[in-house]
């Protein structure tokens, strides 16, 4: 068959006992309980699934335990459920568990469900009526405000048509997920299969998974190989969204593998020890203090997590606020994933909220522009949010940066950056990889380089500009880069500065020399040209001049620069001109005889003693017009 199938979870609720369990098997023929010690006691201990195929949609059932005991396992199955079916027995009501299951649903985000009122066949019509007013009046102003409630018998099978059809009618809703989005899959069951090895499971809450798939294990980083995949409870070649999905992993024992723990697309995302979030109280909860310790539950992960709130210094009663949590220990968390907080001791839910960041910096006083920051992630919208991402950043943010902080694909980051390099907010200072700084942040780097360029040509007159590397280290550690280059490249490209070899100056600058200073480089020149090869001491020239030593020195550093005078050893320079004459008389002596010279015949030809051959012929073996050769040197 090759219809299409909604892929749709549903995922139980309700007090221990109500028959949620019996319930799902009425409707599945799966009685969900697999433990000993379930079918022994009776009651549903950890999560159970069954598979029911119905008109067109596929329905993975999750089924919790009721016992106040097992909320947590609760709270691992609650993670990545489409559909709620609230359970309430007809001949009980509503009880605690239903109330926190209902909560805990709520504060996951969940938005649509249906609702049974099982053990109907227990309960006169009168009964049942009564029932049916509490549970309005217990859903009034609620997510299930106007979900279905239909009174159904596990044991006669009354009413189970009607909920199948009303579970339909919900499953059309429910919006269709996207499977080329990041994979994640938040593990609940581990085990080893005979004969495939080890085995994880879980409700693929994104993307897609299929066999030859390399995947990373959260937190640890490891990466895995996938052998096989099944979804929905038969094998597939790739599980889609919204499935109850096994995955059977290559190289990795089952007992390294457990609950809690994320299988997601390798290479995209990091764990993290501190979030910043929306958190909510529900009104039944005490006020939370700062520092407050608690039971953190996300996914299918369970910690202990630490608050400070960045506002008002507590949490009342059905409020809410910013928060940060350190975690106790490190998960893989996105923005938009829902977490529950449960009260530290006695545990009992008090709360929950939404992930706004995840790589949340340690709460400071002085970062007062936290909260703003993070009304704006909470707005969902990638623009915004991305602008004040970067304009957070001190040293601005990369591509695998943005795409680890927010879980967007390749090309809504691309997006994103486009209108916003277009608006000026972000600067894009380098295309591949891509990496981007705010406007703002570009602009200040823009001025400080032209006003230190000013400043260093003001302080250093007979220099002919700042080098980069000066420049570059005079900006600090915390610009980076590729945001120097581009700044640089923009002035440059704008005519406002020049740049020549390792040098940058003001645009239409020149060394601006005083006319004794003009009169003394003159001089120096002069004294070198004079000289021919048997030079004088620098010392001997500068200490005839009308100027101080250190102006000297400059003097002498811009002849070398300008090339005029070059420096052949530490303590010999000799005029540009003189040197040219000597590679013309070697050429001329090479066409008369031979390309062979010796140290005796190089004095004899130029006429200079030892103390000025020796260092000339090196240089000439470094300038490549001559090449030593035991005693003698070729001329090449
Ligand atoms: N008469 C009657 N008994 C039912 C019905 N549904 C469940 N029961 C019984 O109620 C008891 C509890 O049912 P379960 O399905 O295990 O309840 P549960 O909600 O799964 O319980 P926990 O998972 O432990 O929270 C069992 O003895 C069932 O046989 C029903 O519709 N009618
Ligand atoms: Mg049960």
């Amino acid at each position: 068959m090759s219809t299409y199938l909604k892929s749709v979870i549903v995922g139980t609720a309700g007090h221990i006992d109500h028959g949620k369990s019996a319930l799902v098997e009425a409707l599945t023929g799966t009685h969900p309980d697999r433990l000993e010690e379930e079918k022994r006691r009776g009651i549903t201990i950890d999560l159970g699934f069954a598979f029911l195929e119905e008109e067109g949609v596929r329905f993975g059932f999750v089924d919790v335990p009721g016992h106040e005991r097992f909320v947590s396992n609760m709270l691992a199955g609650a993670a990545g459920i489409d559909v709620l079916l609230l359970v309430i027995a007809a001949d009980e009501s509503i009880k605690p568990q239903t109330r926190e299951h209902f909560d805990i649903c709520r504060l996951l985000g969940v938005k649509r469900g249906v609702v049974a009122l099982t053990k109907s066949d227990l309960v006169d019509a009168d009964t049942l009526e009564l029932v049916r007013m509490e549970t309005e009046e217990f859903l009034r102003h609620s997510f299930l405000e106007h979900a279905a409630i239909l009174p159904v018998s596990a044991k006669t099978g009354a009413g189970l048509g009607e909920l199948k059809k009303a579970l339909r009618i919900v499953a059309e809703s429910v919006p269709g997920k996207d499977a080329a989005r990041y994979f994640r899959l938040p593990i609940d069951r581990a085990f080893a299969m005979k004969g495939f090895g080890s085995v994880v499971t879980g409700t693929l809450i994104s993307g897609s998974v299929g066999a030859g798939d390399e995947v990373e294990l959260f937190p640890s980083g490891t990466r895995l190989r996938v052998r096989g995949v099944q979804s929905g409870g038969r094998s597939v070649e790739r599980a889609t969204p919204g499935q109850r999905t096994a995955v059977n992993l290559a190289g990795i024992e089952h007992t390294a593998l457990k609950r809690g723990m994320v299988l997601a697309t390798p290479g995209k995302f990091r764990k993290t020890r501190r979030i910043d979030v929306r958190l909510e109280s529900l009104a039944s909860a005490r006020k939370m203090k700062q520092g407050a310790k608690v039971h953190f539950h996300a996914g299918t992960a369970e910690t202990i997590a630490e608050v400070s709130f960045h506002g008002e210094k507590e949490l009342l009663p059905g409020g809410s606020g910013f928060a940060n949590l350190k975690l106790q220990e490190e998960l893989l968390l996105l923005p938009g994933d829902r977490f529950i907080v449960r009260q530290f001791s006695p545990v009992i839910t008090i709360g929950g909220g939404v992930v706004l960041d995840a790589l949340a910096r340690r709460p400071m006083r002085r970062d007062t522009g936290r909260v703003a920051f993070l009304e704006t992630l909470e707005q969902g919208k990638h623009e915004a949010a991305l602008a004040a991402m970067t304009e957070r950043a001190l040293f601005g943010l990369n591509f695998e940066e943005i795409a680890a902080r927010t879980g967007w694909m390749e090309k809504e980051i691309r997006d994103a950056v486009e209108k916003l390099s277009a608006a000026g907010r972000v600067r894009v200072v380098s295309a591949e990889p891509m990496a981007l700084v705010s406007g703002k942040l570009f602009d200040e780097v823009r001025k400080k380089i032209a006003e230190k360029v000013e400043k260093y040509q003001k302080e250093n007159p007979l220099l002919p500009g700042i080098t980069r590397e000066d420049l570059r280290a005079s900006l600090g550690k915390r610009v980076r880069t590729e945001t120097f280059r581009a700044a640089l490249e923009e002035l440059t490209a704008q005519g406002k500065l020049e740049t020549a070899g390792e040098f940058v100056k003001k645009a239409g600058s020149a060394v601006a020399l005083r006319p004794e200073e003009a009169k003394a480089k003159e001089q120096i020149e002069a004294a070198f040209a004079a000289a021919s090869l048997a030079v004088p001491s620098v010392q001997e020239v500068l200490q005839k001049l009308a100027v101080e030593a250190k102006r000297a020195e400059k003097l002498l550093q811009i002849l070398l620069r300008e090339k005029s005078l070059v420096r052949v050893s530490p303590e010999l320079i000799f005029h540009r001109h003189a040197l040219a004459q000597l590679k013309e008389q070697l050429s001329t002596y090479k066409k008369a005889k031979g390309d062979r010279i010796t140290v005796p015949s190089f004095k004899e030809l130029t006429g200079i003693t030892r103390k000025y051959a020796i260092p000339l012929l090196e240089y000439l073996d470094r300038e490549r017009v001559t090449r030593r050769a035991g005693d003698e040197r070729v001329i090449l």
